[in-house]
């Protein structure tokens, strides 16, 4: 397996001509070092060239002619090395963060995974020396995406990483839209949603000891939101985010349902019985267009509404209607219940879960492309 170690780099004058010997010092079989810089003022990228020749084959520079940020360099770097014969790719910062005896352990789990993620917030990992805040940043904003993309991973900000070829291709690094640091995130996120196996392995970080971190509060702002954009643009709805989804078109349904209900009969005096079918249609084709939009979009990603899987929806929905007064029929006739209404919530609750069922294994059931 080759390995390629991305450095990305801005003003690392102080760190990098150490850094790179250490690194080769601890691995030295089939892994490569490439550099990624963005024009450092302070002359990163002379110190890199003058070590290359050193590491002959084994070092390359890669300068870029502005500073473009972090997700860009790294996108640089990945696409470098893809378009060479290497197999997996290691990011690693260019400021002593990253302790490169991790490196062999990552290494070893790479091949049998698709991802190895070098992480703080599992046993045996930690920070050293960052200050409180920059703790509280990191630890809640691992959290805030575990949350928002309902996703497992533990450290989602963290930076030491390596993902392997298949990995990154499945992610596609042109759909990238983060700038900076949600980059991290927005990796760790696509390779999960597409079915890649995640391993995270312990590491301790320590804070840079020369020269300065280039994080500023926009970067902090702007990963707030973009966890959002992020899911929007990849994120898949899971089963549950689907049956919630589902529950609440069912409830605003039933409130369709009893508001006409509540008109035609209480206050225009129609017959109870033909309302009441009436309410069913009128009810059932919204939740059919709301589910259609918006709980299953994802599902039927291009499909336009269409007559039949109306039909079909309404089916389903009589369906889970029987399966409702069933269940509330047999548990009223069979168990000793403080008050009926216990049989018909699980009545309804049977009933919705059916309807579930039918809606998304039948009706808007995903094509395979
Ligand atoms: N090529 C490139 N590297 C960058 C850029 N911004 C930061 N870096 C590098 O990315 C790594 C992490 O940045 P750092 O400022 O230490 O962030 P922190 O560790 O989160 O405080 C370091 O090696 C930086 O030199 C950039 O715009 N371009
Ligand atoms: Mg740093």
């Amino acid at each position: 397996m080759r390995v390629l170690i991305i450095i990305i780099t801005y003003n690392e004058i102080e760190n990098i001509g150490k850094l790179i010997p250490e690194v080769f010092n601890i691995i030295s079989h089939n892994v490569d070092i490439l550099v990624v810089d963005d024009s450092s003022p302070d002359g990163t990228g002379k110190v890199v060239e003058n070590l290359s020749s050193e590491y002959p084959n084994r070092l390359f520079l890669y300068t870029r002619p502005v500073k473009e940020g972090t997700a860009a360099a790294y996108t640089a770097g990945f696409k470098w090395g893809l378009s060479r014969d290497y197999d997996a790719f290691l990011q690693f910062d260019g400021d002593f963060s990253h302790n490169p005896i991790y490196i062999p352990k990552m290494l070893e789990e790479i091949k049998t995974h698709d991802v190895v993620i070098g992480s703080r917030y599992i046993k045996g990992g930690g920070i050293e020396d960052w200050t409180l805040s920059r703790k509280i940043i990191s630890r809640w904003g691992s959290v805030y995406s575990q949350i928002v993309l309902s996703c497992p991973i533990k450290d989602f900000t963290g930076g030491f990483n390596i993902f392997n070829r298949s990995a990154l291709e499945k992610i596609g690094l042109d759909g990238i839209i983060s700038k900076s640091y949600s980059l991290q995130v927005e990796l760790k996120y696509k390779a999960f949603c597409s079915g890649c196996s995640i391993k995270e392995v312990p590491i301790i970080f320590t804070d840079r000891k020369h020269g300065t971190s280039k994080i500023s509060n926009n970067t902090l702002i702007e990963a707030l939101f973009i966890m959002w954009k992020i899911k929007k643009n990849v994120g898949i709805d899971s089963g549950f985010d689907q049956f919630l989804k589902f529950a609440l078109t069912g409830g605003l349904g039933t409130i369709t349902n009893l508001l006409i209900f509540f008109l035609c009969v209480d206050i225009f005096n129609f017959k109870p019985i033909p309302i009441s079918i009436l309410c069913f249609f009128i009810a059932g084709t919204q939740n059919y267009i709301i589910n259609h939009k918006w709980s299953f979009k994802q599902n039927i990603l291009s499909e336009s509404l269409s007559f039949k899987k109306w039909g079909l929806f309404l089916c389903g929905s009589l369906l889970g209607y029987i399966i409702n007064i069933s269940i509330m029929q047999l548990m009223i006739l069979h168990l000793e219940l403080p008050i009926k209404t216990i049989a018909q919530a699980c009545g309804i609750l049977g009933g919705l879960i059916i309807n579930f069922i039918i809606s998304k294994l039948i009706v808007f059931r995903k094509k395979k492309k």
